[in-house]
């Protein structure tokens, strides 16, 4: 299903440093990974090539630096992990930028795969081909400045939903007294006693 409560929900990463996300194994969310209420699959893209090179790039159609990821890569890799219920995730800053809100309304989704690209970007026909076929495509921002690659921003983003998730938070009342706040955050300087 697309929507759920209760029971685990399901990331797919697709990346070409799928080491990048080693640090999901750590604190809260790699617990959460060994209990079973968080299920997090990190993927190479280049799985899905076919050539002895591996590429996953080409160069951009009508000139300009760098390269672009192709398409035909990524369509592949997109059509095994998407299945009929996954929500397509994509980081660029030129994205919406993601807010509190939308992490919840991103936590109340059961499938999401995270397509991080490299390079200038993936070719813009991956992500429009999917909005054809009926899939919901978000391409997400973290902020007004420029990464890399999509490595980061994904991690960002996996970090803010899945801590709104029942039971990955050792304390619930933690996820409920933030949304006190005027924008749902704390807002206030916190002390130890004296
Ligand atoms: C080439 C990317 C993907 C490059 C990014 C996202 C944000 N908020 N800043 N930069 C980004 C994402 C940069 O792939």
């Amino acid at each position: 299903g697309r929507r759920r409560k209760g029971i685990a929900v399901r990331f797919d990463i697709v990346s070409v440093f799928p080491e990048f996300f080693a640090v999901l194994d750590l604190s809260l969310i790699g617990k959460a990974r060994e209990r079973g209420i968080l299920d997090i699959a990190v993927h190479d893209l280049r799985d899905w090539t076919d050539d002895p090179h591996r590429s996953v790039d080409d160069t951009p159609f009508g000139g300009g630096a760098g390269m672009v990821m192709r398409p035909d890569v990524w369509g592949a890799a997109l059509d095994d992990t998407l299945g009929d219920d996954g929500v397509l995730a994509v980081p660029t800053p030129s994205g919406t930028p993601l807010t509190q809100r939308m992490c919840e309304d991103l936590a109340a989704v059961g499938h999401i795969v995270l397509a991080c690209g490299r390079y200038e970007g993936i070719d813009a026909r991956v992500a429009e081909h999917y909005r054809d076929a009926g899939v919901e495509v978000r391409e997400l921002s973290i902020g007004d400045y420029v990464l890399g690659g999509g490595e980061a921003a994904a991690l960002v983003m996996i970090e803010a939903i899945a801590r709104l998730r029942p039971g990955v938070l050792g304390n619930p009342e933690s996820v409920i007294e933030e949304s006190h706040g005027e924008d749902g955050l704390l807002e206030y300087p916190v002390y130890t006693r004296p």
